[in-house]
């Protein structure tokens, strides 16, 4: 560290240098984020929140109380009426704490969690955390869990079963119904990870359900800030009976509150706040809205691939992402990333993989299908 501060404005201009390295969604240049431009009232939350924290909740019990409404929200929004829950820091925190709920709730030795090969990464996380064993089932030929591959490695030390609403790699929705019935006949929890598919699926007419009106669910994880238009860091897990939180709480001596069920302790209250300032100000209305805009760009998007001689659908997109099939997409992302877009590459399917998070708009749509073409 250096002895004397440089000057503010020295500062500044290392700051502003740095940022403008960043690529930026506004310009179309992110199709690979599940993340976009938060909501201008989400913004302006988060910045009243900064220095807010819900490590001491007593410190900021108007924060705290934010957060308790932001979580009801969100229960409501997935068809719960009670439950619990809490804004985490996206689906990484809140896929772990739902399988460190269900760890802490078996009573086999060796805990085990069945997945779906499709599930995110931050399963392989929690696994490794939590000291379980981490079973992934094949996939239907549509890239979702298939309950049969689900069931087969289900046995007595099964804890949870993960089903996804809105895989990373295709969007795709997992057949949760069926998943719930596996877990009630094993008496396994079921943990529903809508981290990208949550702010979509109920706006959409005709989705399969995913959430608490299956009555095997346990808990859901959904996140603010992927289609919610909440700012980063904003995650949520909600679960059903809010008994369930008991398991994974720790005594907290010398703090206003006597316990935590947390992963974190100091933690942000501009999540909550930003949170709840989007759920607010959109409302179901501001959400179909945003979710139909980017479901008509996935459908400009997939026709176009449809059309196109040497592109194909790996899947009829469900949710705001669309998985492309062509020889090499490896090669092609890298060659894409040359002309300034940046996509990913999925691995089941290999794959590219655009998502079309409200920024990516029409335009960039089609000059984005035109450098494919070109690329392909
Ligand atoms: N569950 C699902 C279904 C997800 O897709 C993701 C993230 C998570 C959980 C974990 O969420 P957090 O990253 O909030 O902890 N999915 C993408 C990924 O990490 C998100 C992404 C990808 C964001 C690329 C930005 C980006 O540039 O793969």
């Amino acid at each position: 560290m250096r002895k004397r501060g440089l000057d503010p404005d020295q500062v500044r201009k290392h700051l502003h240098e740095a940022r403008e390295r960043d690529l930026s969604y506004e310009n179309g240049d992110i199709m690979s984020s599940m993340c976009t431009t938060p909501h201008p009232l989400a913004e302006e939350a988060h910045r009243l929140f900064l220095e807010t924290y819900l490590g001491d909740p007593g410190l900021f019990p108007g924060t705290s109380q934010l957060e308790d409404k932001a979580v009801e929200k969100l229960a409501n929004l997935l068809n719960l009426e009670g439950g619990d829950g809490y804004i985490t820091t996206g689906g990484t925190e809140s896929n772990i704490q739902a399988l460190h709920i269900a760890r802490n709730l078996s009573n086999s030795d060796e805990p085990s969690a069945v997945v779906p090969e499709s599930a995110h990464f931050s399963f392989d996380k929690a696994a490794d955390m939590l000291q379980i064993d981490l079973k992934k089932a094949e996939l239907d030929d549509d890239y979702r869990a298939d309950p049969s591959a689900i069931e087969n490695l289900v046995d007595g030390d099964t804890a949870a079963i993960v089903g996804v609403a809105g895989t990373t790699e295709t969007g795709q929705i997992d057949p949760i119904r069926e998943l719930g019935e596996i877990a009630e006949e094993n008496d396994a929890y079921l943990h529903v990870d809508a981290a990208f598919g949550g702010f979509v699926l109920p706006f959409l007419t005709g989705a399969p359900r995913f959430d608490f009106s299956i009555d095997a669910v346990d808990s859901v994880t959904l996140d603010p800030h992927k289609m919610g238009l909440s700012t980063i860091p904003s995650g949520g897990l909600i679960v059903r009976d809010p008994d369930a939180l008991n398991a994974i709480r720790t005594d907290t001596p010398y703090l206003t509150s006597e316990d935590q069920y947390t992963l974190t302790g100091t933690r942000t209250g501009a999540g909550a706040a930003s949170t709840y300032a989007a759920l607010e100000t959109l409302g179901r209305n501001g959400y179909r809205e945003n979710a139909e805009i980017c479901m008509e760009r996935t459908k400009q998007l997939a026709r176009r691939v449809e059309n196109s001689r040497n592109l194909e659908l790996t899947v009829e997109p469900v949710t705001n992402l669309v998985s492309i099939g062509l020889d090499d997409p490896g090669k092609a992302a890298e060659k894409l990333d040359e002309k300034g877009g940046k996509v990913s590459v999925s691995r089941l399917p290999e794959a590219l993989r655009v998502v079309l998070m409200p920024h990516v708009h029409q335009e960039t749509v089609e000059r984005f299908v035109e450098e494919l073409e070109e690329v392909a």
